[in-house]
């Protein structure tokens, strides 16, 4: 699994591989409960289950087994993260905030439950993922202090110090002329960052990674989260966000700080090509090993340069 994950084909077949087993299991932990037929969990399987890209539980998977932790041991973890992140899209189209039409190609939640249910929904994931990560079944891979530990680290990439902090300041933020490059850096660390991060930490810990493993692993987190930030900006800012992958529709016109629109698209896709580099030179020790890791992070910032990942492999050294 870990080797020869070298082109495009084998990184798509790896990614839909991946997603499939993180949506089967997220389908089983959704089905434990009585009364499944409700209206809530109808709107929470409908806020989670179809159309995302599963990149953060895909990085939690990759980064554990890099390490040599089991999927089952993995899986509870890396499908509370998606929960975590399926909450924040449901709350954030809301029309308190950025007030979507459409999510992930088709009406955002609130558009089909509507607003209360939608907001449920949402409260409801978040608060599923950290039941699932203190259950029973997770604490027989994990030891029971360092389930504590992922716990007080996901609860703080989404809470104030990072999903709602950042997102908080973005709201703030919104309509001002004079957004600085710090500020907007701040802000994509806490709103889109701090959970990828979290996500490969995650992952490096449930697998007892060594400190300096983590050390670099939360270094290629740190950059690849930022990255991932940047270059959904530049999709925005240069309309290439397809219909099937995150097509959203706002009635909120309001304008928000980006990369793009701070330094101009040319200097954004600089940086990230630089981000990118600092990636692999982080998995670079790792070799074959790391031929997933490294591919995702080729991913995230090859589509906002030339819309695929083989042209950058000539420009990046990996
Ligand atoms: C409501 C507390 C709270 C926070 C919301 C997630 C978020 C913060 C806002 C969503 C809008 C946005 C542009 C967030 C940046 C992160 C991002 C690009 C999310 C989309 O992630 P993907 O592309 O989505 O991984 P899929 O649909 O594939 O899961």
């Amino acid at each position: 699994m870990n080797s020869g994950l070298v082109n495009k084909i084998e990184l798509d077949e790896y990614l839909q591989r991946q997603s499939a087993l993180i949506t089967r299991a997220l389908e089983d932990y959704l089905q434990k409960y009585p009364g499944k037929s409700q209206t809530i969990f109808q709107a929470m399987r409908y806020g989670v289950l179809p159309g995302g890209k599963r990149i953060r539980p895909i990085l939690t998977l990759a980064t554990g087994e890099l390490f040599g932790a089991p999927q089952s041991s993995l899986l509870p973890f890396a499908c509370a993260i998606e929960m975590v992140h399926a909450y924040s899209l449901i709350h954030d189209d809301l029309p308190a905030l950025d007030d979507d039409d459409l999510r992930r190609g088709a009406a955002t939640a609130h558009r089909v439950f509507g607003e209360g249910m939608a907001l449920l929904a949402g409260d409801a994931l978040l608060t599923e993922a950290f039941h699932l990560m203190s259950s029973p079944d997770a604490m027989r891979c994990v030891a029971p202090e360092l389930v504590v530990r992922l716990i007080h680290e996901l609860s703080h990439a989404a809470g104030v110090g990072g999903l709602v902090g950042g997102q908080a300041l973005d709201l703030e933020a919104e309509n001002e002329n004079d957004v600085d490059l710090a500020t907007v850096e701040w802000i994509h660390v806490r709103k889109t960052g701090a959970l990828i991060l979290a996500s490969v930490r995650i992952g490096a810990q449930v697998a007892g990674a060594q400190p300096a493993d983590l050390g670099r692993v939360s270094r290629y987190g740190e950059r690849l989260g930022l990255a991932f930030q940047i270059a959904d900006d530049i999709l925005d800012a240069s309309g290439q966000t397809t219909a099937g992958e995150g097509a959203e529709s706002s009635h909120n016109e309001r304008k928000k700080a980006t990369y793009p629109s701070v330094v101009g698209i040319p200097q954004a896709r600089e940086t990230l090509k630089e981000l990118l580099q600092l990636c692999l030179d982080e998995l670079a020790t790792y070799g074959a090993q790391a031929a997933p890791l490294k591919a995702i992070a080729r991913h995230v910032v090859a589509r906002a340069i030339h819309g695929d990942s083989k042209s950058l492999s000539e420009e990046i050294n990996s």
